[in-house]
């Protein structure tokens, strides 16, 4: 089943910033869709939920360099 999760994403100062988040969330196996907005800071993600999970996208988002927030 394909589901979304958006996350608000802090951390982002300009749109290479962005750009960079919205590359690498649509490179990760599973994922179909990662729009990326610098303002407001968020991140909306289809994905495969046999493939990831939420928990593994905010690991990526994390690993660019950023923080999911509340
Ligand atoms: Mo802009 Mo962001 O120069 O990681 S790319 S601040």
């Amino acid at each position: 089943m394909v589901s979304m999760v958006t996350f608000k994403v802090d951390g982002m100062s300009c749109n290479g910033c962005s750009g960079k988040l919205q590359s690498a969330l649509s490179n990760v196996p599973g994922v179909s869709s990662a729009e990326v907005t610098l303002d407001p800071g968020q991140a909306a993600i289809q994905y495969d939920e046999q493939k990831v999970t939420p928990v593994a996208l905010r690991h990526v988002v994390e690993d660019v360099g950023f923080d999911v927030i509340a």
